[in-house]
């Protein structure tokens, strides 16, 4: 072959790879969760200002055994280590009966978990915390994992990424927690 046949060849190769790897494992292309967008901090007195670039509105609503959960409404605002401050992730009007809009602002274009969320809201965590990128909704140090059954809709689909979930613009994320 000449030259140009192994290139043209190489070309098609590398063609049919992409499309059996996209097929057979598409999670090979889902963007890693930024988690360390949870230290993050607006203003306040212990961060500088660093110019926020993006600012979306992903909402939430969580249901426990039938009766919604009412989210903070000062969820990641001026909390420890971000006084008089606001969390990269925060919320300024919580809703109960629908959902609640969560602002993500970030100075980056980030990929923001909704487990970095739970983890503003103080409601992650799990056995002896060695993983606290996991729901504890109820905050009494049991990862939810042992304790409910989760179910997770984003825009009426499920989705099965639940704390590794990237947050996207008007994503309506609902979780449903069902004791065992
Ligand atoms: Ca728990």
């Amino acid at each position: 072959m000449s030259l140009e046949q192994w290139l043209l060849a190489g070309a098609a190769v590398t063609t049919v790879a992409f499309f059996v790897v996209a097929i057979y494992s598409p999670s090979t292309f889902d963007p890693d969760p930024d988690w360390g967008v949870s230290d993050g901090c607006i203003g306040g007195l212990e961060h500088q200002d660093a110019g926020i670039s993006f600012h979306y509105h992903p909402s939430l609503k969580v249901t426990m055994d039938g009766q919604q959960l009412q989210i903070a409404s000062n969820a990641g605002i001026d909390q420890t280590g971000c006084r008089e401050g606001m969390r990269w992730i925060h919320v300024h009007d919580s809703s109960e009966s629908g959902f609640t809009t969560l602002h993500i602002e970030t100075p980056d274009r980030l990929n923001v978990p909704l487990g970095s969320f739970f983890e503003i809201w103080e409601r992650d965590g799990g056995p002896g915390l060695t993983d606290n990128r996991t729901f504890d909704i109820n905050r009494n140090g049991i990862s939810d994992w042992d304790e409910y059954e989760i179910t997770m809709l984003v825009n009426g689909d499920e989705n099965t990424k639940y704390e590794s979930f990237v947050m996207e613009d008007l994503a309506q994320i609902e979780l449903t927690f069902t004791s065992k």
